[in-house]
C-alpha cells in the first residue's frame, strides 16, 4: 500500500444541526464550528467532514439538496464557509464536504422542470418511469419505507426515489447530469475543501430495465429493500473511475465511500493504490443483528459478534487500502449504548471500546460527542422524534403487532435521532448548545442530577458528560481520547500504529477482544477484556512497556495479567 497524507491523522464527523448554535435559534451552524476548531485541535483533529449544510428543506436533515452551491441560511452563508475552511487551513486541518448525488431535493430547479416538463431535458435527469399495467415499474421499497415510486403528477409516469419521496434519484446514464456534478464538485475542490464524504454512492447505478427487477418481497407488504438491486446494476466501476478522474485526481482530493452491499473483491477497486476512493467506511458492525423486516427483527450484538466483524474487516482489506473506522456515526445510535452490554456501561468500557477503534487499522472517524462518551437518549413518545427512518421503523412495528411501549423502546435502541442530539458543552442551560430552544432535546445527562453512568464497576462516582467537565478531569473519557490521538502521531509508535499488520490474538476466547499490530522494529499488543468479571492473560513474552491503561492497576505476576472487567491495555512487546 502506497503510503499517502491521510494516513497518519485523526478525522471527525460534525453533524451541523446538534454541533454549536451561535445565534440563538436552536439549530447548530458554521461559526460555531469556526468557534470550536480550537477543542478540535487539542483533540488532536485533522480531517473535519461536515454532514450536509446546503440549501434543504431538511425533510431528511439536508440529505435532501435543492441548490449544491449554496449555503442553506440556517446553518449559515457562503462567506461563512469559506471563514471556516480559511480558519481550519490556519490551523493545518482539512474540510470535507457531503457529497449527496444520488438524489437531490424535490426542490430543486431540476426537479422542479422536470415536473413542469415530464418529457423535456431534466426529466431526463431522473427516472421519470412509465406505469407498467398502471402500477410501479417494480416492487422496490425504498429505505425509508413504502414504495420507492412516487406518481409524477397529471401523468402516467412514475419518478424513483430510493429514499424518502422529496429525495428523486438523479440520473447517473445521463452524460450531461454527470458534467453538472462534476462541475460542481470541482467548484467546491476550487474553493478550498479537502475533499468529499460520498453519500449512499452504491446506489447511483440502478438495474436497467426496472421492470425486469422485480424482486422475492422480503415484508408482507409484497415489497423488497432497495438495497437489493445494487448487485444486478452494472457499470458503477466506470462511472467511479470517471468520478474519480474528472474530480478527486487533478485536486489531489481525499474522498471517503458510504460504502453498504459491497463484495470483498471490490476492495481492491474502490479503495487500492488507484482505488475510485482514498478510503471507504467500515459498517460491518453496524449491519450486526439487522433484518429487512424490520427493527421489530432485529437481534442484540453480542461481544463476540461486534469483535469478529471488526477482525473481518482488519482480515478482508489487510493491505489493499485504508479503511476509515467507525463506532458510530449520524445514522447509527451511540455506539457504547449499542455495543457494551446493557448494565456494562461506565467510563471504563467506553474507553475500552475506543481503543478497539483507534487501534484497530484504518483512520479513525470520530463522531461529535463520541469522545465525551455521549449516549442515547430516552424518548418518552414518538412525538419526540423528527427523523422520517424512525417513524417509518416506529410504524413497522406497530404494524407487526408491537404495543406502543415496545415500539417506542426499538425506537430508544436504534434510532438516528439518538447520535443527532445536541453536542455537549458545558453544563449551563442546554448544555451551551444554544441560547435557544435546541431543535432536538439535550441528553439530561450534561448534568451530573441527570447522569446514570458510574466511572467502573467498582468505582460507582457519577459524573456528567459534557466537555467543560470532561476537560478539567484528567480520567476522563475526553482526554483518554487525547491520549489515542496522541499515540497516533508519537514518532515512537504511529508507523506500527498506522501500518502494522493487524494479527488476532487468543481469537477463541470468548468477551476477550486482542490483537497485535506488528511494525517493521516493534510489536504492540493490544488486550481487552470485553465482560465485567476479571480474567487471567498469559501473556506472550516481555513487556517493555505499558503504552496505554485505562485502569490504574496492572497486575501481572510470572508473565499472567490480571485483568479487570473492561480493562484495555497496549503494550509495547519489543
Ligand atoms: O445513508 C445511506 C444509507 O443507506 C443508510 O443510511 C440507511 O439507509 C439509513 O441509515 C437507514 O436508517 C445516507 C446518509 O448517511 C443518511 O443520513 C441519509 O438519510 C441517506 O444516505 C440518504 O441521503
Amino acid at each position: 500500500m502506497q503510503k499517502k497524507w491521510w494516513h497518519g491523522k485523526v478525522a471527525y464527523q460534525i453533524y451541523p444541526k446538534s454541533f454549536k448554535d451561535t445565534t440563538g435559534s436552536g439549530i447548530g451552524d458554521l461559526n460555531g464550528i469556526t468557534e470550536k476548531l480550537d477543542y478540535l485541535k487539542s483533540l488532536g483533529v485533522d480531517i473535519i467532514w461536515i454532514s450536509p449544510c446546503y440549501v434543504s428543506p431538511l425533510a431528511d436533515e439536508g440529505y435532501d439538496i435543492a441548490d449544491y452551491y449554496k449555503i442553506d441560511p440556517r446553518f449559515g452563508t457562503n462567506g461563512d464557509m469559506w471563514r471556516l475552511i480559511a480558519e481550519a487551513k490556519r490551523r493545518d486541518m482539512y474540510i470535507l464536504m457531503d457529497l449527496v448525488v444520488n438524489h437531490c431535493s424535490d426542490e430543486h430547479e431540476w426537479f422542479k422542470k422536470a415536473l413542469a416538463d415530464p418529457y423535456g431535458k431534466y426529466a431526463g435527469y431522473f427516472f421519470f418511469e412509465k406505469a407498467v399495467d398502471g402500477h410501479a415499474p417494480n416492487n422496490w421499497r425504498s429505505y425509508f419505507g413504502g414504495s420507492a415510486w412516487e406518481k409524477v403528477p397529471g401523468t402516467d409516469l412514475y419518478y424513483l426515489h430510493l429514499f424518502h419521496k422529496k429525495q428523486p434519484d438523479l440520473n447517473w446514464e445521463n452524460r450531461e447530469l454527470r458534467e453538472e456534478i462534476y462541475k460542481m464538485m470541482n467548484w467546491w475542490l476550487d474553493r478550498g475543501i479537502a475533499g468529499f464524504r460520498l453519500d449512499a454512492i452504491m446506489n447511483i447505478k440502478k438495474a436497467l430495465p426496472f421492470e425486469k427487477y422485480n424482486y422475492t418481497p422480503d415484508r408482507d407488504d409484497g415489497m423488497c429493500r432497495a438495497s437489493r438491486m445494487i448487485q444486478d446494476a452494472k457499470g458503477l466501476g466506470d462511472i467511479l473511475a470517471e468520478m474519480r478522474d474528472r474530480t478527486f485526481k487533478p485536486h489531489n482530493a481525499f474522498s471517503v465511500g458510504e460504502i453498504f452491499n459491497n463484495t470483498n473483491e471490490q476492495i481492491p477497486e474502490f479503495i487500492g493504490d488507484n482505488g475510485y476512493f482514498s478510503s471507504m467506511f467500515d459498517f460491518r458492525e453496524t449491519i450486526l443483528g439487522a433484518s429487512d423486516k424490520g427493527w421489530y427483527d432485529f437481534e442484540p450484538v453480542t461481544p463476540d459478534e461486534y469483535r469478529d466483524a471488526c477482525f473481518t474487516t482488519q482480515r478482508v482489506v489487510d493491505d489493499q487500502g485504508m479503511v476509515s473506522t467507525i463506532i458510530e456515526n449520524h445514522d447509527e445510535p451511540r455506539g457504547v449504548s449499542r455495543y457494551i452490554p446493557e448494565g456494562d456501561l461506565t467510563d471504563r468500557s467506553k474507553k475500552f471500546l475506543a481503543v478497539m477503534q483507534f487501534m484497530q487499522k484504518g483512520l479513525p472517524f470520530i463522531y461529535q460527542g463520541q469522545e465525551i462518551g455521549m449516549e442515547n437518549v430516552v424518548f418518552h413518545s414518538i412525538d419526540e422524534v423528527d427523523d422520517i427512518s424512525t417513524i417509518d421503523e416506529y410504524k413497522v412495528a406497530k404494524e407487526a403487532g408491537l404495543s406502543d411501549e415496545a415500539a417506542l423502546k426499538l425506537v430508544n435502541t436504534y434510532s438516528r435521532d439518538n447520535a443527532r442530539t445536541p453536542m455537549q458543552w458545558d453544563d449551563s442551560e442546554n448544555a451551551g448548545f444554544t441560547t435557544g430552544t435546541p431543535w432536538l432535546h439535550v441528553n439530561p445527562n450534561y448534568r451530573r442530577e441527570g447522569a446514570k453512568t458510574p466511572v467502573s464497576a467498582d468505582d460507582p462516582e457519577i459524573r456528567p458528560v459534557n466537555v467543560a467537565a470532561e476537560n478539567r478531569d484528567p480520567d476522563s473519557v475526553l482526554n483518554w481520547y487525547r491520549k489515542l490521538t496522541n499515540l497516533r502521531k508519537n514518532s515512537d509508535y504511529s508507523d506500527t500504529v498506522v501500518y502494522g499488520e493487524f494479527v488476532p490474538f487468543m481469537e477463541d476466547q470468548s468477551n476477550f477482544m486482542a490483537f497485535y499490530r506488528k511494525g517493521e522494529k516493534q510489536t504492540l499488543l493490544v488486550l481487552g477484556n470485553y465482560r465485567n468479571e476479571k480474567r487471567e492473560v498469559k501473556l506472550p513474552g516481555k513487556v517493555r512497556r505499558v503504552v496505554l491503561n485505562n485502569c490504574e492497576d496492572f497486575s501481572m505476576k510470572d508473565g499472567v495479567l490480571t485483568m479487570d472487567g473492561y480493562q484495555a491495555v497496549v503494550l509495547d512487546m519489543g
